[in-house]
């Protein structure tokens, strides 16, 4: 049995009362980690760099073993560009190279680039760039996900230099994503003011560029792109509800054991 602990964050009152949104987490944890768990995100959502939240929404749900998926982490590369625009610029080619159309591709930086405080992600047309989803203002927010093996996955983060929960976070996130039918990439910038680092994941691999927006912004968020026909209801119901654990390759693990 684990426990999926999901945690919203607002400022000026509840998001579906209009407040800011200011943080969000999700982790799948066990008995054993569930307080500590519950109180470092109610801290997180109390001190953000997005503001302190007067509304915290904290849910705990029972998840069964047996329905919990599992799925391989996607493998990390970084791309240091000197400043915003060539991070854009590389993350569209990225984007193509992934089967996202040139157009598509474009209409979804700019939609990146002027969303303000969506909690969730949108989804998008591969081919055409037009949004799918009609979960307007919040988007569509992934949830029930975590690293099958915390300690397994932050040696293989740490041997590659990675060692920030936006990382952290982020790569779980992605790799549930990837592993979504008829999903064919996503594209990511943090909203935190302090983070500029953003990435285009793709089922091979999650490519982060160092400056996908300008230090001080807010704006920032998700999009996912889809095949045509993909089947909406069924994909907003694995990436909202379906527990997925992700495993660190079991032979990268044991090479970064031995070199540590
Ligand atoms: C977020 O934390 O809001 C998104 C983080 C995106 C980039 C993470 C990374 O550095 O790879
Ligand atoms: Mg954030």
């Amino acid at each position: 049995m684990l426990y999926s602990v999901r945690m919203r964050a607002a400022q000026g009152g509840a998001h579906e009362l209009g407040g800011k949104h200011v943080s969000g987490a999700e982790r799948l944890v066990g008995r054993e980690l569930l307080t500590a768990t519950v109180t470092a995100m109610l801290e997180r959502a109390l001190s953000h760099s997005r503001g302190a939240a007067d509304f915290t929404n904290l849910v705990i749900e029972a998840v069964p073993a047996r329905d919990i998926q599992e799925t391989v982490c996607l493998p990390v590369t970084t791309i240091a560009v000197t400043g915003v625009i060539a991070g854009r610029a590389a993350a569209q080619t990225e984007l193509i190279k992934a089967g996202v159309a040139p157009a598509a591709a474009a209409a979804g930086l700019a939609a990146l680039a002027g969303v303000n405080g969506m909690r969730g992600a949108i989804i998008a047309d591969a081919r055409t760039g037009v949004r799918l989803d009609t979960s307007g203002q919040s988007g569509i927010r992934v949830s029930r996900m975590d690293i099958a093996d915390e300690q397994a996955y932050l040696g293989w983060l740490k041997s590659q230099g990675y060692n920030n929960t936006h990382i952290r976070e982020a790569i779980v996130l992605a790799s549930k994503v990837m592993a979504a039918p008829g999903m064919v990439a996503e594209l990511c910038w943090s909203d935190d003011p302090e983070y500029t680092a953003g990435y285009v994941a793709t089922p091979g691999g999650y490519t982060r560029f160092t400056h996908l927006k300008p230090y001080g912004s807010e704006i920032g968020g998700r999009i996912f792109f889809v095949k045509e026909n993909t089947n909406m209801d069924q994909l907003i119901k694995y990436l909202q509800y379906q527990p997925v654990l992700i495993k660190v390759p079991a032979e990268e693990v044991r090479a970064d054991a031995v070199s540590r």
